[in-house]
């Protein structure tokens, strides 16, 4: 009773280790991520396809060979136990099975860094892009300019920080439910923001990803990266995605005591719509400017 009674309990805790990593992941996919969401999400972005691809062709790759070697344990364990009469064999080497397990091996690898690579060269060709954000990362918010759209130079930027509600509800104390902050019937808590990050959907987006302070990293599961935003250094990236929609993410360098309340989300819409809410943006960030002698950028605007 007791063993069983263990075994039950431990499997609980094993089943709730796993559940811990995974929740905290499920909260930045697509809005919501489905409960009990194991694998990654698949993303809305051919980088984010491609990473789901190799992704899936290593995990199985690790389960033929983890059937095979288990296995072959298994089944020489019981065909050839001590109690059956078995008796070791002798030898010590075999330069031919040593040939084939070391051959054998380097061909799995290469079969999977050959893909993994392509797709690494394929997110660091920012050739072509119509588009340039700069991402800046702060304790604790992110900070986004609009630098150029086919080539045109823009003006506008603004900060972007976690939403009211949520903030509120933080709070110690508060009283308010976390379960009640919620988007178009789901829940946000802690994963939405003031001013999201608006962008053109078919349109190659290059970002210059920086840190203003300390190191933050940017990631929104759904484009299939991560990039760390460094002070003094510029990192780039970039995305295209397909479907409009809201994408939502999270700072993901411990940064300071609100690294997990500086989420990220990002609005894709149809272009001709990103353009004119852009125009708006940029008539409001420019205006002051008309009446100074130079075009100074002027401080950030409200967005969206
Ligand atoms: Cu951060």
């Amino acid at each position: 009773m007791k063993g069983a009674g263990w075994l039950r309990n431990n499997l609980g805790l094993a089943v709730a280790v796993a559940a811990v990593p995974l929740s905290m992941f499920a909260g930045t996919a697509h809005a919501l991520a489905k409960p009990w969401q194991l694998n990654l999400t698949k993303g809305v972005t051919q980088t984010s396809h491609e990473i789901y691809t190799v992704h899936m062709w290593g995990f199985y790759t690790c389960c033929v060979i983890g059937v095979i070697v288990f296995g072959a344990m298994i089944y020489s364990m019981f065909k050839f136990r001590k109690s059956k009469g078995a008796v070791a064999a002798t030898w010590s080497h075999n330069s031919k099975a040593e040939i084939v397990w070391t051959i054998i091996p380097i061909l799995i690898l290469i079969m999977l860094a050959w893909p993994a690579t392509k797709v690494m060269i394929s997110m660091a060709d920012v050739s072509g892009a119509q588009m340039v954000v700069k991402v800046t990362g702060y304790q604790w918010k992110w900070g986004y300019d609009y630098v150029s759209v086919d080539g045109k130079p823009y003006h506008v930027n603004f900060i972007s920080r976690l939403d009211p509600l949520s903030d509120k509800t933080r709070e110690l104390k508060s009283g308010l439910d976390p379960w009640a902050v919620k988007v178009d019937g789901q829940n946000t808590y802690l994963l939405d923001v003031d001013h999201p990050l608006v962008v053109p959907t078919d349109t190659k987006i290059q970002f210059l990803i920086t840190g203003g302070d300390v190191i933050h990293a940017w990631w929104v599961p759904e484009l299939g990266w991560k990039q760390d935003a460094i002070p003094g250094i510029i990192n780039t990236d970039w995305t295209n995605i397909h479907e409009p929609g809201i994408y939502r993410g999270q700072c993901a360098e411990l940064c300071g005591q609100d690294h997990g309340f500086m989420p990220i989300v990002v609005k894709a819409v149809p272009k001709a719509e990103f353009m004119q809410w852009l125009e708006a943006q940029e008539a409001a960030a420019t205006k002051p400017a008309t009446t100074a002698t130079t075009a100074a950028a002027p401080t950030a605007p409200a967005a969206g």
